[in-house]
């Protein structure tokens, strides 16, 4: 049963209050595609392991906000087995032969269904959690996110997952101009390049929060019931 209290988060630029009934966790992407290597991330020229410090926080908020009681939702980046969710724009990108849908030792590179498309068994979805697959960066674009948070009454988002210029920072875009309050947890996203990962938190927080809210791990560990 989700608290229906108001709980308020010690954040950037000011506290972030939350029920948790009308609040969901979104982890974006914690995919082995992106943190193992042969993936996708890996197929772009990425050194993976940069995004495995952001595991243990994920698995932190992860356990609090189901034990609060609060609405999960793990999305996941990848295609159809036959591509045509796939723009052109976005396959031609990569480097021949470890293009989406190519063959790696995780099978076919961001395919639904293949091993390297699911999510890390460290943060494994429960049954009854929303698993949401988006052919985007966006968790919002060609899916039905929007339309699963308005029928639960859902008004805030905690934040957290990889990578946190790319789909984290582009999922909280769609979600602020969709009404939806945000708050990033920082230490539980994660980039292959730390100056963005620093840069696109700034972004969100600037300008009295233009994009949302920005904080720790521990600060919403301390704001959740134990
Ligand atoms: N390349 C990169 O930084 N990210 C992605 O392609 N997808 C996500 O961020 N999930």
């Amino acid at each position: 049963m989700a608290l229906a209290m108001s709980l308020r988060i010690e954040a950037e630029p000011n506290a972030f209050a939350l029920a948790p009934a009308e609040t969901a966790l979104v982890i974006i992407d914690m995919q082995r595609d992106f943190l193992e290597a042969g993936g996708f991330g890996e197929a772009l020229g990425n050194d993976v392991s940069l995004l495995n410090a952001a595991v243990p926080p994920c698995q932190a908020v992860l356990a609090a906000a189901r034990a609060a009681g609060m609405l999960v939702i793990h999305t996941r980046e990848g295609h159809r087995p036959d591509l045509s969710d796939c723009p052109p724009a976005k396959w031609e990108r990569g480097p021949p032969g470890k293009r989406i849908g190519d063959a790696g030792p995780m099978g076919r590179i961001l395919v639904r269904g293949e091993p390297g498309h699911e999510i890390i068994p460290a943060l494994a979805p429960l049954p009854g959690e929303v698993v949401l697959d988006k052919p985007g960066k966006g968790a919002f674009c060609a899916t039905d996110l929007d339309l699963i948070l308005r029928n639960r009454g859902i008004k805030a988002l905690l934040v957290c997952g990889v990578t946190t210029e790319v789909c984290v920072n582009t999922t909280v875009r769609e979600a602020n101009d969709r009404g939806f309050r945000c708050l990033v947890i920082a230490d539980a996203c994660a980039s292959y390049f730390p100056a963005f990962h620093a840069a696109a938190l700034e972004m969100v927080k600037a300008q009295g929060g233009i994009f949302g809210w920005v904080a720790p791990a521990r600060a919403v560990l301390a704001a959740l019931p134990p």
